[in-house]
């Protein structure tokens, strides 16, 4: 939900329509990426704290400095929070802000991937490994060579090769590294170095991932999005277009890409028939929240799928300070999702 239609909730009422409720409440926590490790529920989310940054559309004032696994026994058991798994002052070559991670699993160890401003301001992404899916991760020196922007995911494929998606726009840098080197030409504007309404929308990208987990195996490439004429969608088709929180998952024979619309504030998918695409459009999986952002991750556990997601209703609306929550999440007999209305 935008910023300035916030003033005007009645959030007593709205809490009595919301669909769920924060899964954690005694620290603020952001976009939930879940897993199912060894019959386990783990997510990987932001730690949203208030560090005094003034807002911006830059994002500034989401300057996370750690980051917390949260597991539960089961979708319906309590959420627990396994205290600080990694921080930034532990990463040799990250300053600050620790956005929106992911983990994975492989031969036993634990994977943590995550986004970082390195010491000139540049969103790089990060790994860090450990034995235990919570923690504590010990960081590689430096981040995955040649990785820029933010908002890894992670995904095994069923031949076992992982893949990562991310990028977004604005904060997330991605307009910056659209001639394939960071465009450090002023104004550091969100809207600088965008296409124009009428071009190609900038695309989320995709590259597999090397067997040891810890650098690209190939370039990145862009994941493209098709309309329902097998057009890319335009960068001014703000309520489809890719902006951040990329998500990847296979259902039933086909690969779900989805992901934040960002200043539409929807999460969409698109679906292809292999890990790189090209993707086409089908619809929305979570209407606005309330806050600015949305990000979101799929998992399916015992044999149900459930969307993760947050919102800024127990901050009552403070954009930066957000809950992480879950539903259940519904493909039709055609696979389609059903959309989710957050507030009932
Ligand atoms: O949490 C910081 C940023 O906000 C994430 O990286 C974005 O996806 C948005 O949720």
């Amino acid at each position: 939900m935008p910023e300035d239609s916030i003033q005007h909730i009645d959030f007593e009422d709205l809490n009595r329509r919301a669909i769920s409720r924060p899964l954690v409440s005694h620290i603020y926590t952001a976009d939930p990426s879940a897993h199912v490790f060894n019959g386990k529920i783990y997510i990987y989310p932001s730690h949203d704290v208030d560090a005094g940054e003034a807002f911006d559309d830059l994002g500034s004032h989401f300057a996370m400095e750690d980051y917390h696994v949260i597991s539960m026994d089961s979708i319906t058991s309590e959420a627990v929070d396994n205290g600080v798994a990694l921080h930034v002052n532990d990463v040799p070559w990250a300053e600050r802000q620790m956005w929106a991670p992911d983990a994975h699993e492989k031969n036993g160890k634990y994977y943590l991937f995550f986004p970082a401003k390195d010491y000139e301001g540049i969103f790089r992404i990060g790994v860090a490994t450990s034995d235990f899916p919570v923690g504590p991760f010990i960081p590689q020196s430096e981040p995955i060579k040649d990785s820029f922007s933010i908002d890894p995911a992670v995904f095994k494929d069923a031949d076992g090769s992982y893949y990562m998606y991310f990028g977004g726009l604005w904060g997330g840098q991605l307009q910056r590294w659209r001639e394939g080197k960071f465009n450090a030409a002023e104004p550091e504007s969100p809207v600088a170095h965008l296409p124009a309404d009428n071009e190609p929308a900038l695309c989320a990208k995709v590259a597999k991932l090397t067997d040891d987990l810890l650098q690209f195996a190939e370039e990145p490439r862009d994941l493209i999005i098709l309309d329902e004429n097998g057009e890319p969608l335009l960068a001014g088709d703000n309520d489809r277009r890719f902006f951040e929180a990329s998500w990847m998952h296979y259902y039933q024979g086909k690969y779900y890409f989805s992901y934040s619309t960002g200043d539409t504030h929807f999460v969409c998918y698109a679906t292809a028939d292999n890990p790189y695409g090209p993707f086409t459009y089908q619809g929305r999986i979570l209407n606005p929240v309330v806050g600015w952002t949305s990000h979101h991750s799929i998992c399916e556990v015992e044999g149900k799928w459930y969307l993760f997601y947050h919102d800024s209703s127990l901050s009552k609306g403070v954009t930066h300070l957000r809950s992480i929550k879950v539903a259940e999440l519904k493909h039709d007999a055609e696979g389609k999702i059903q959309t989710i209305e957050p507030y009932g």
